[in-house]
């Protein structure tokens, strides 16, 4: 049994009697409620009636207020990546890319750049779940001293489509269907498949989709990639093609696909949850940020064209430079005014940045001002303080719109102007020697309606990314295919997809069809044929993420009459090791343990699975393991602890448990007697080799 504390003192001071309820009042006009407009109220727990009992008067203009306000609460959710989250950090330079580059916050090394980087979704509406198959965005806007930079990317280097014309279709094909209103945050449906099968482009970033990329374990675990081809301008207006990278400290990291979706049911919030905890905990997440860069001669050498966002530059043929790093530490204080008011912008660049003609990031540069004016109803959004430049200042002649919170000053609304000759203020000049100058392409060719031929190869890179994972990793690949694919309806749909996939893998294809059960249908005829390149290992996970506790969850599953000193070995060696520990109880009250003392519980077993921590232990008394044997919610937590290949450390008296679980042993299963440090190492990393045992897969 839980000690009784006494609960801590109300906060409400005085009670006035309105029907009983007790409310704070104050006397300090520093500390007083008010309208909206700084009147003083009396009360604000009854609205003005005619008699105590009687109607609601249309003269309350303080109900009005602040009905009408709350009534106007929302902005249109974001077309896509509408759930997301995000928080406030700083940019440093590590080493200078002057000889490329004039923009400051690339060639001022180890000065900070204040950012905000918002994590998103990019299907679901913004009230659904974390954890879904999906792209994840990753925007960061950098507050340099020459005007925001917005570097607006997403978890996957490459894109499913070439042309930004596609893009509304492409949305429209993977968003629920548009007669029935679902699924929701869903790729495995007829439209998005569809689409897929009809657009061979597409196969590339659908490699990338559906491997472990697309079930991130947290957002301190993805990798961001600006996808588009940019362009640096050194001092002398020389252009270089690059490609920007973040690595995030802790590696990437996945979920498995049937935890991904118990997690969905269990904690809707999980990323979410788990990025703002850490950074609240002073556990900052950190990201390399790096630099592929090209000259005009080297990008033309390449057997694909870097214009076309479908494809990758393999790291082993252009070195990705680490130039500096980028650490999260502060939660934004308020989600709407920062996170959702947040407007990121691929057209906010500083001087000596610069676009390519990527048609997709041509369509973006036109794309997100006007899904801006359209969520936040003005012109005059670049004035929300999340979104206002912080390193500089800005001015121009640019009045009035909706919403206009600066008061300028004098007539000179327009430039040139010589009203400074008079004495009067005459406004901000061009500076052409310091300001955003555009690169000088030379331009060719007649105005046509075409995809050029060097972008008509669409499965090399998606052979490329197929064969260069690890056997575990394509193994969920076909298995997430056939996954979605099962989800189809439409047999002619699985079976262009099919026709299409031979293109990428022989192999790929018969293990998809084989998981479906159909027959493989004719390969479909590609434009041009996939070429074999060489394996690129750098687009693996597995194997390349530190074997760490940081950043990782443990539980520890307790029950009555627990042994202390176990869970005491265990919470400091995992501890220590930099993974954050729950303590799981069959009761939020704790349990008293074999000594006699209480402990505290942080979870109550039922709303815990264990679905929602990396590895955990069970530390449970003879009596509490035969209580539990009757509790769905702790047989499921042992058995998805090792079905989702997760350490898992016991005590004797937890056996029985685990035999009912139908957990073998195997080196992830580590009697806790053998110490605490036997349990953390397996603890590091999820256990591959016991997938086979556990599920069939494609
Ligand atoms: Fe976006 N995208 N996008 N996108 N995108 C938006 O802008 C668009 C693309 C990305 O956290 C929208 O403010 C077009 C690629 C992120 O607020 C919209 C095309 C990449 C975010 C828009 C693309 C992205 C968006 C919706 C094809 C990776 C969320 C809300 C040409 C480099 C930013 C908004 C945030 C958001 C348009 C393709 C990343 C509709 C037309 C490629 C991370 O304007």
């Amino acid at each position: 049994m839980a000690t009784s504390k006494a609960p801590p003192p109300s906060p409400i001071q005085t009670s006035v009697g309105n029907g009983g309820e007790t409310h704070q009042t104050t006397a300090n006009p520093a500390e007083r409620l008010t309208t909206n407009h700084g009147v003083p109220l009396s009360d604000n727990q009854n609205s003005l009636k005619a008699g105590a009992r009687g109607a609601t008067l249309l003269e309350d203009f303080i109900l009005r207020e602040k009905i009408q306000h709350f009534d106007h609460e929302r902005i249109p959710e974001r077309i896509v990546h509408a759930r997301g989250s995000a928080a406030h950090g700083y940019f440093e330079l590590t080493e200078s890319l002057a000889q490329y580059t004039r923009a400051k916050v690339l060639t001022e090394v180890g000065a900070r750049t204040e950012v905000f980087t918002r994590f998103s979704t990019v299907a679901g509406g913004a009230g659904s779940v974390d954890t879904p198959r999906d792209v994840r965005g990753f925007a960061v806007k950098l507050y340099t001293k020459e005007g925001n930079w917005d570097l607006v990317g997403n978890n996957i280097p490459v894109f499913f489509i070439q042309d930004a014309i596609k893009f509304p279709d492409l949305v429209h094909a993977v968003k629920m269907e548009a007669d029935r209103g679902y699924p929701q945050a869903a790729s495995a449906h007829d439209t998005f498949w569809d689409f897929v099968g009809l657009m061979p482009e597409t196969t590339h970033m659908i490699m990338w989709a559906m491997s472990d990329r697309g079930i991130p374990r947290s957002l301190r675990m993805i990798e961001g990639f600006g996808v588009n081809t940019f362009r640096l301008l050194n001092d002398k207006d020389e252009a270089t093609f690059v490609k920007f990278h973040w690595r995030p400290k802790l590696g990437a990291q996945s979920t498995c696909w049937d935890e991904a979706v118990k997690i969905a049911g269990a904690d809707p919030d999980y990323h979410r949850r788990d990025l703002f905890e850490a950074i609240d905990e002073g556990d900052f997440p950190e990201w390399e940020f790096g630099v592929q860069l090209l000259s005009q001669a080297e990008a033309d050498a390449l057997p694909f064209d870097i214009l076309d966002a479908t494809k990758v530059i393999p790291e082993e043929l252009v070195p990705i430079r680490v130039v500096g790093r980028m650490v999260l530490d502060r939660n934004p204080d308020n989600f709407f005014a920062e996170t959702e008011q947040a407007a990121f912008l691929p057209t906010n660049m500083p001087p000596g940045i610069d676009v390519s003609e990527d048609p997709l990031l041509q369509g973006r540069l036109f794309s997100y001002q006007d899904t801006q004016l359209s969520r936040l109803g003005t012109v005059n959004f670049h004035q929300l303080p999340i979104n206002q430049a912080k390193g500089c200042p800005f001015m121009n002649m640019q009045r009035d719109g909706h919403m206009q919170t600066q008061v300028f000053k004098g007539r000179a609304n327009y430039e040139p102007n010589s009203l400074a000759e008079a004495g009067e203020i005459g406004g901000p000049r061009e500076d052409p020697k310091g300001g955003f100058r555009t690169t000088a392409v030379p331009l060719e060719g007649a105005k046509v309606r075409l995809r050029a031929e060097t972008f008509a190869d669409h499965y090399s890179h998606a052979r490329l990314f197929f064969r260069s994972q690890t056997p575990i990793e394509q193994a969920h690949l076909a298995s997430a295919i056939v996954f979605e694919l099962s989800k189809v309806t439409l047999d002619h749909v699985r079976e262009r997809v099919l026709a299409n996939l031979q293109n990428v893998d022989a192999e790929l294809a018969n293990r998809v069809a084989a998981g479906l059960g159909l027959p493989l249908p004719k390969a479909s005829k590609p434009a041009v044929a996939a070429q074999d390149m060489e394996p690129s290992p750098a687009l693996r996970i597995v194997g390349k993420y530190p074997p760490t506790l940081k950043g990782r969850a443990v539980a520890i599953l307790v029950t009555e009459g627990a042994d202390g000193a176990v869970v005491e070995a265990v919470r400091k060696a995992a501890t220590a090791e930099g993974a954050s520990v729950k303590i799981i109880a069959p009761k939020i009250g704790g349990v008293q343990l074999k000594d006699g003392t209480q402990l505290p519980a942080d979870g109550q077993l039922a709303g815990s699975p264990s679905v929602l921590f990396d590895a955990v232990a069970l530390v449970l008394s003879e009596a509490g393991c035969a209580d539990l044997l009757n509790e769905g919610a702790a047989v499921d937590f042992a058995k998805d602890a090792f079905g989702h290949l997760k350490a898992i450390g016991y005590t004797a008296q937890s056996q029985p448990l685990l035999d009912k679980a139908g957990v073998v042993p195997d080196p992830g299963v580590v009697d806790l007697a053998n110490g605490a440090e036997a349990f953390i190492a397996p603890a590091r990393t999820r256990q591959w080799e016991r997938e086979p045992g556990v599920r069939k897969l494609a």
